[in-house]
């Protein structure tokens, strides 16, 4: 019961709700609502009481303020600094120039809600706020430039077995860069970068990862999904949030040193719609195909109609 009491004040983030609607939702007693909200205070949720108006949720322990962030995190240097805002254009935007004025390798841009969240190709990213976690991080890496091609790739692999690891279930990465689950997406990776063909100077990571959302705009209801939808698990965004970082860092050492070979097979394991024919389209071609496997490289490979293979590099996949 606490926790469809939890849900109905995240749900319902910033706005009164009266104990009388509370208790008819629920059919239980007013008493039992209060008895309840008291326990949540005791669990670190605060919230404003009115009379009349009913209760409002001002803090819980899912805010992802910075303080939250950085208590309990052992990376060595993703996340030692954070710039959080309650709500911003994109993550992206701001690590942006953040990079530009020389910020550390590791320092990470969050938000809880953005108006102008960025997709790949200009499209947008939709980020209710308190439902979802956007993110964006900067990387000062040591490789080369077409290593920096298959970042993405491994940031969706390290995401993928996070994600595996906290709620058991079948996450897939849909090539290049989104991870779904039951046939839908529940987050997309933007990959960006700065430098020169034999240097690069800086990469962001933008991440978002629907966590809370029960419904989306008529637009996404059919694409989209979130971890609480899929799984039933109310997430808890911090921790989420710490353990990628602390499997990002872990494996970023050896993606740094060995590339994206030793992460491949991973990816295969979980690459989402093996075997299915699909469009790829390009921006200026589109290719027909079955869905066979990534190479070592993170190219993906088709098999044509007339048995040929064809080897992409970059598109969008259209089942
Ligand atoms: P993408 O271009 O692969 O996916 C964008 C497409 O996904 C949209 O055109 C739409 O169809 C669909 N879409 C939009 N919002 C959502 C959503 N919340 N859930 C599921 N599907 C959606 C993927 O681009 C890369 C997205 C990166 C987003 C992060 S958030 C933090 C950072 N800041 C920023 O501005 N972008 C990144």
């Amino acid at each position: 019961m606490r926790e469809k009491i939890k849900e109905i004040f995240i749900q319902s983030r910033h706005q009164f709700v009266s104990g009388e609607e509370i208790s008819k939702q629920l059919n239980i007693s007013r008493t039992a609502v209060w008895k309840h909200i008291e326990e949540l205070k005791k669990e670190g949720y605060q919230f404003e009481a009115i009379r009349k108006r009913g209760y409002r949720l001002l803090n819980d322990p899912d805010d992802i303020s910075k303080e939250r962030l950085k208590a309990n995190l052992s990376t060595q240097w993703l996340g030692k600094e954070i710039i959080y805002f309650s709500e911003v254009d994109s993550t992206q935007r701001v690590a942006h120039e953040l990079a530009k004025n020389g910020v550390p390798h590791g320092t990470v841009v969050i938000t809880d809600e953005q108006t102008e969240g960025k997709g790949r190709l200009g499209r947008t990213w939709f980020s209710e706020k308190g439902k979802g976690i956007w993110m964006s991080f900067i990387l000062r890496p040591s490789f080369a430039y077409h290593q920096a091609l298959q970042i993405t790739l491994f940031t969706s692999v390290v995401l993928a077995n996070t994600l595996k690891k906290l709620y058991q279930r079948n996450f897939l990465i849909k090539w290049p860069n989104d991870i779904y689950i039951n046939g839908k997406k529940v987050s997309g990776i933007l990959t960006e970068m700065h430098g020169e063909q034999d240097q690069i100077h800086y990469m962001i990571i933008g991440i978002g990862i629907n966590t809370h959302q029960i419904t989306f705009p008529e637009n996404l209801k059919e694409i989209a999904t979130s971890i609480q939808q899929e799984t039933g698990y109310i997430p808890k965004r911090i921790e989420l949030i710490q353990h990628f970082f602390t499997e990002f860092e872990q494996d970023y050492s050896r993606f740094e040193g060995e590339g994206f070979m030793p992460f491949y097979k991973q990816y295969n394991d979980a690459l989402y719609g093996k075997g299915r024919r699909i469009q790829l389209k390009q921006v200026n071609q589109q290719i027909e195909g079955t869905i066979m496997c990534i190479d070592s490289n993170g190219y993906l490979i088709l098999q044509e109609d007339d048995g040929k293979e064809a080897k992409v590099v970059s598109g969008d996949i259209f089942f």
